[in-house]
């Protein structure tokens, strides 16, 4: 049996956004079972959990006798066994790889470097400075997606674990006006969301915290 492990409980500004939604998702499209392992954050640097884990982050993945960490790296291992995520015919599925780094590698970098600003760091008075310029960057920079995407529903001819990944990236923005001003990446991100697998991920993935919001929160 498959186990992803989960925070019980995170801040509302990012449920909906912790990164075993990706894997979430990625199971359901696969239609592979799994069970929840749910940890505060205390637990996190247990030296127990981190040798599932080495960074003290979630998810980490357990089938079997197989223990992986990073979200992407178990996306795409899940997408192996998957002809929803990855399709067999090798070229196309060495362009649905390449799209999983394209959106790790060179769209979440800005996405999650403007998060940062907005999220963290916002009163600072470096980080409003600094702002404008990264709105640029990442702006251009999902410009360029859009225009990639045009009239297409995916990023290939098909879904694949690339659009999955892309769309748990886009998510992100949602601390600002970014996406509102690329409609095509809008309506990318959206058709994406109302994928059945995704809706039954993320109502999964919220069901967790509204049953273990803190006494004090
Ligand atoms: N590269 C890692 C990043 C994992 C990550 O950032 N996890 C966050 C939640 S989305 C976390 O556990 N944060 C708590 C911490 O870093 O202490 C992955 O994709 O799995």
């Amino acid at each position: 049996m498959i186990t992803v492990t989960a925070f019980r409980w995170v801040p509302p500004m990012v449920q909906g956004l912790v990164r075993d939604l990706r894997v979430r998702w990625a199971l359901e499209e696969a239609g592979l079972p799994y069970k929840e392992h749910l940890i505060g954050m205390e637990e996190k640097t247990a030296p127990s959990y981190r040798l599932l884990q080495p960074f003290a982050q979630v998810p980490a993945y357990r089938e079997d006798d197989l223990v992986l960490f990073e979200s992407d790296a178990i996306v795409l291992h899940i997408a192996e066994r998957s002809e929803a995520l990855l399709p067999r015919e090798p070229k196309a599925r060495a362009r649905a790889i390449a799209w999983i780094f394209a959106a790790i590698n060179s769209i979440e970098p800005s996405v999650q470097n403007l998060g940062a600003l907005d999220l963290f760091y916002a009163s600072e008075e470096w980080a409003k400075l600094r702002r404008p310029g990264q709105v640029e960057q990442t702006a251009a920079r999902l410009t360029q997606l859009s225009d990639r995407l045009q009239d297409r529903l995916y990023l290939e001819d098909r879904f694949t674990a690339g659009d999955l990944l892309m769309t748990t990236v886009l998510r992100n923005l949602r601390s600002n006006d970014l996406l509102s001003k690329l409609p095509v990446l809008e309506a990318y991100r959206k058709r994406c969301e109302a994928r059945p697998a995704f809706q039954k991920a993320l109502a999964d993935h919220m069901a967790v915290f509204a049953k273990h919001v803190p006494v004090a929160a």
